[in-house]
């Protein structure tokens, strides 16, 4: 980091903790917005790095930054993501530890492209074999596949992360990646039949009907037109200008290949997303007795052609559910709403598992050769903090998910600062946070959390509802004082209802393996959304733990999508709820900057004449001579074990401050040598 220190004033400093007043928001505001305004988009707090999302492209990714970054100490060069890629690459193949990298901020920060970037990074390394080239390769082309199917135009992001993403990438002895599997977390299946005005379903569905060939369309008898689409035309808003359906459906088809998906299975797939779109049409008229009837049989034609099931079972299933009374199967016959209610279920439950069913293939493909002990890099990628106009169950995961991965941070950032003092033998001061551990709770505790209502809710019979499930909520949660609440249950007798009666006995290849016959027989009854989502990021958060974590904070700076508008309010709430102020603050517990022996003493040796042009003992001597020499009080520093700890950073500047002129002298000094010849 030295290397900008003297440039401080117009475009801040790189590293928080150098701020003088770090206390105070407005300082730490300003210092991302001189930086900001700079393209400087990283700041670290210590080991954190923080990212303002430029909005436009900067040229700072390419080749040449890449190999600058690579190998070089952390705090040598300017803040980068490369910065934090190399540094836990380092400390994977150095110290022999497992890794993560922990991307969070709101929708629309910058997570996604951040992962990618470290992504490029771990992958940019120089040729391997044929193998390794294989594997990086299709760790590259899983991201535009799943972002087809995972990710979608949101009123925050243009693409926006719908589904959370962890993926490990495996390393082997040398260093080379050779391997890696994606663990994917609750898609948010409600938008294949609805979304909210100026937004869009996944992208995959624009991608098919502009990319495609007219072969293709044809066999799928589908129109090129999204318009012609109930489910993709909600929104309003079926072009983006920041978006290319037409290529990006190309690179799909590339990165399909690359996957390893056959041609009968991206058949199968495509036949998939286009059923979701004719189930879509499908309309219904109630009679006189209030029963729903199919308006228009042709889409139920294609649909079975489609799925490969037979179009009398469709219709049945469309129209009736199946209810078992004392031991037998008898048909219900549905009325309009629960008719559309079951379409929409339908729907969704195809895509999702469709979607899940392609993260299979995709870790199929990524799967190693041989099984060689592998290091691990895990790359986390989550659907940002948000608020919608109308939130419903899948924000309240989405949210939930945050408050996870904050909570961790608190906890993680906060030990390993403790643990740090600790090894250094220097007293650690306490530090007052705020630890959302209690908005957590209020969600997951036993017994009386939001799940657990709602799971009691969901579960019992009779008829509950919104109104019965909010009821109880209020009961047992009012007095916590984080609590407000809204939510939706729904109607799931019919939804399992149809999967069974429709899906029994598909022969689209992907549909068949997506919906298991066990299942479908209703065996095994089934966790709520909630329960499930609950059990795998209590997992994730097991996952996380084991190893060690970099983070990687996003802040966006306006709500506009804007590349120079610094909007000084949206980023201080962020800067609030990201607890970047407490991580300033843990940070510093006293002391601002902290460095090993040997980095300290290589840049300031200069300053002194112990210490310059030779010196040949042991660092941590060398650095007592130079503080010493440089009249440091008692008080301004701390010497630990293997670092210096320098309590204000206007110490430290002064001492930079120094070293500057010092080499400006040198410099003079050098010339006049050379003019002297
Ligand atoms: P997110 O992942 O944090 O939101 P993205 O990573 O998708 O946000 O970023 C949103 C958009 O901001 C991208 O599509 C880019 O246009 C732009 N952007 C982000 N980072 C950069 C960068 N480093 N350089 C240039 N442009 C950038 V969400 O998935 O919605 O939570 O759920
Ligand atoms: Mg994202």
């Amino acid at each position: 980091m030295e290397n900008e220190l003297h440039k401080r004033d117009h475009i801040g400093v790189q590293d928080f903790v150098l701020l003088e007043d770090y206390t105070n928001p407005a300082a730490v505001i300003e210092n991302l917005r001189k930086r900001f305004t700079e393209n400087l988009i990283y700041t670290y707090i210590g080991p954190v790095l923080v990212s303002v999302n430029p909005y436009h492209n900067i040229d700072i990714y390419n080749q040449e930054i890449i190999e600058t970054y690579r190998n070089v100490n952390f705090y040598e060069l300017p803040p980068h993501i490369f910065a934090i890629a190399d540094a836990a690459y380092r400390s994977m193949r150095g110290e022999n530890k497992n890794q993560c990298i922990l991307i969070s901020g709101e929708s629309g920060a910058g997570k996604t492209e951040a992962s990618k970037k470290i992504l490029h990074y771990l992958a940019a390394s120089s040729k391997h074999t044929d193998d390794v080239e294989r594997v990086k390769d299709r760790l590259l082309q899983s991201n535009p596949l799943l972002e087809a199917f995972g990710n979608a135009k949101t009123n925050r992001n243009d693409n926006s992360s719908r589904f959370g993403k962890y993926m490990d990438v495996q390393f082997d002895y040398k260093g080379a990646p050779v391997g890696g599997h994606i663990l994917n977390y609750l898609l948010e299946k409600s938008r294949v039949v609805h979304h909210a005005e100026g937004e869009r379903n996944f992208h995959i569905f624009y991608q098919l009907l502009s990319g495609a060939t007219p072969l293709l369309i044809s066999k799928l008898k589908l129109s090129k037109d999204p318009e012609q689409y109930f489910y993709l035309s909600q929104g309003k808003s079926v072009r983006v200008d920041s978006l290319n359906d037409q290529r990006d459906f190309q690179d799909v088809k590339h990165a399909l290949d690359v996957c390893d998906f056959n041609k009968e299975e991206q058949e199968g797939l495509f036949a998939i997303v286009a059923s979701v779109l004719h189930l879509g049409n499908l309309k219904f008229e109630e009679d006189g007795h209030g029963l729903a009837h199919i308006t228009d049989f042709s889409p139920v034609e294609t649909l079975a052609k489609l799925l490969g099931c037979q179009e009398e079972v469709l219709k049945s299933a469309l129209q009736n559910r199946t209810i078992e009374a004392k031991g037998e199967k008898m048909k219900s016959p549905l009325n309009k709403d629960q008719a559309l209610y079951a379409r929409d279920a339908l729907a969704k439950g195809i895509y999702d598992r469709l979607f899940t069913w392609i993260v299979h293939k995709v870790n199929d493909s990524l799967t190693r050769r041989r099984r060689l002990k592998c290091s691990l890099m895990g790359l986390l990628d989550i659907y940002g903090f948000e608020i919608f106009g109308v939130n419903s169950f899948e924000q309240f995961c989405i949210n939930y998910c945050n408050e996870k991965l904050q909570q961790l941070f608190i906890e993680l950032t906060l030990k390993s600062e403790q643990e740090e003092y600790q090894r250094e033998g220097i007293a650690w001061e306490p530090v007052e946070y705020f630890n959302n551990k209690i908005i957590c709770d209020l969600v997951e505790a036993k017994p009386v959390g939001i799940i657990t209502i709602m799971d009691e809710e969901c579960l019992r019979p009779g008829d509950p509802t919104d109104q019965t499930f909010l009821d109880k909520l209020s009961e047992n949660l009012r007095l916590h004082p984080h609590f407000v609440s809204h939510t939706t249950a729904t109607d799931t007798a019919v939804r399992k209802s149809i999967q069974r009666d429709a899906m029994s006995q598909t022969s689209n290849l992907i549909t068949k393996s997506c919906f298991p016959t066990s299942e479908l027989l209703g065996k095994k009854r089934p966790e709520t959304a909630s329960t499930q989502f609950k059990t795998s990021l209590a997992q994730l958060m097991e996952i996380l733990m084991s190893k060690e974590p970099s983070y990687v904070r996003c802040i966006k700076p306006n709500d506009y999508k804007c590349s120079d508008m610094f909007d000084e309010k949206i980023v201080y709430h962020q800067v609030k709820y990201l607890g970047l102020m407490e991580n300033l603050r843990v940070r510093r517990a006293g002391f601002a900057y902290r460095r090993p022996y040997e980095v300290f003493l290589k840049r300031y040796k200069s300053l002194c004449p112990q210490t310059w042009p030779h010196y040949d003992g042991p660092a941590k001597e060398g650095v007592e001579i130079l503080v010493n020499y440089l009249n440091y009080s008692n008080d301004d520093y701390r010497l630990g074990k293997t670092k210096l700890f320098i309590r204000f950073p206007r110490v430290l500047f002064a001492t930079e401050d120094e070293f500057q002129l010092r080499k400006q002298d040198l410099a003079t000094l050098v010339q006049k040598v050379y003019r002297g010849f």
